[in-house]
């Protein structure tokens, strides 16, 4: 009996939804000149985890979403071939631009070249 208690327990902590806060990963590819995907659609109150792969050889790129009004303040900076990630929880709905803001003396900025998309939190 008491065993049947506990496995009853534990089964109440394993679904309990409280508890189900691991994020959402989302795999980014940022490359010359572009991001891949460009649209993104996550929920709010929802972690979200982006994975982010610069896949250019030498050029170095970045990723930026300021939003700090909906909870997101993503900056990750990359060199060729490197990855890393970013774990946020956003707070509020909208669309924001994520961009990458690099740009090399008096070129084009890779955001004009296509270094821009939309990450929306519905
Ligand atoms: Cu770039």
């Amino acid at each position: 009996m008491q065993r049947f208690i506990l496995s009853t327990l534990l089964l109440l902590v394993l679904v309990n939804p409280v508890m189900a806060v691991e994020p959402r990963v989302i795999e980014v590819t940022l490359d010359s000149y572009s991001i891949t995907p460009d649209h993104i659609v996550v929920k709010v109150d929802e972690p979200v985890t982006l994975k982010v792969t610069n896949k250019a050889t030498l050029t170095p790129h970045d990723l930026i979403i300021k939003a700090p009004e909906a909870g997101i303040d993503v900056a990750i900076d990359l060199h060729g071939g490197k990855s890393g990630e970013v774990t946020f929880t956003p707070t509020r709905t909208g669309t924001y631009e994520m961009l990458c803001d690099k740009k090399l003396l008096f070129f084009k900025s890779h955001k004009d070249k296509g270094m821009h998309g939309v990450l929306v939190v519905e």
